[in-house]
């Protein structure tokens, strides 16, 4: 992407349509000779921006964002998991703070080691409080941050977590349930998140069909995340109907 303004293109995208689709590629889980034809396919799909990170990356990230970035003019955004996965070929960052925790060290520990890396890189932090619900199983987000995900029957608790990144003056917040959930973020969750803010939500982790990612709009959700979904069935009819489901 051309210009250094990705959180303004994601507003435009939201102004322009119901809701946006973000697919996530984890290095760890997507062969660097697949990043190339993924990425136009991607684009051709009509997905919105590519989200590039992980929990936890034993890969070096450069090629990956180097070859995302050759293959499609859509933004590429880092969706770290530590202040080590970052790299210059992207556009953004999602500069998350785990505000669902209480490990200060993911709070603001590894933002601090992050930042004059991100300011060397000229990359565009996108200031994000990050939201860890319980999905049904262990997420690796749960495990390597060391942080009690939100009960899913609490939305009296993730509503005021959302709130409080507003007031922080965070630009989106993400409701997480971990990377291949057995359930993603309940809608009633999502509903009472939404009444209590204005800036973008995002929702990820364990939607696995188009009708699933539509509900999440319906009841708020302003970016749809998949990951797992297309790393393990892939395919441009399935990106397609995912991003025809959540533009509506
Ligand atoms: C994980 O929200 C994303 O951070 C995507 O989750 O891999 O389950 O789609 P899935």
């Amino acid at each position: 992407m051309a210009s250094k303004c990705v959180l303004q293109y994601l507003r435009e995208v939201l102004e322009k349509q119901n809701a946006g689709y973000l697919v996530l590629i984890d290095p760890e889980k997507c062969e660097i000779d697949r990043c190339p034809k993924l990425a136009r396919e991607i684009e051709r799909a009509g997905v919105d921006a590519i989200l590039l990170g992980g929990s936890l990356l034993t890969l070096d990230l450069h090629p990956f964002a180097e070859t995302l970035k050759t293959e499609t003019d859509l933004p590429i955004i880092l969706f770290p998991g530590d202040s080590m996965h970052l790299t210059a070929h992207a556009d953004a960052i999602l500069y998350t703070s785990l505000i669902s925790g209480r490990n200060p060290n993911y709070l603001i520990g590894e933002q601090v080691k992050a930042a004059p890396w991100i300011q060397r890189y000229g990359l565009e932090p996108i200031p994000t409080g990050y939201i860890l619900i319980d999905g049904g199983n262990r997420s690796a987000v749960e495990f390597m941050s060391g942080t009690a995900p939100i009960p899913r029957e609490k939305p009296d608790i993730a509503a005021p977590h959302a709130l409080a990144a507003q007031y922080l003056g965070m630009q989106l917040v993400y409701l997480e349930a971990g990377s291949g959930a057995e359930y993603p973020v309940p809608n009633l969750m999502i509903k009472s998140v939404k009444s209590q803010i204005d800036i973008p939500l995002i929702v990820g982790g364990g939607i696995r069909d188009p009708e699933c990612a539509a509900e999440k709009v319906r009841f708020g959700a302003d970016f749809i995340v998949t990951g797992n979904i297309l790393e393990k069935c892939g395919s441009f009819e399935l990106m397609k109907q995912f991003a025809d489901a959540v533009h509506g």
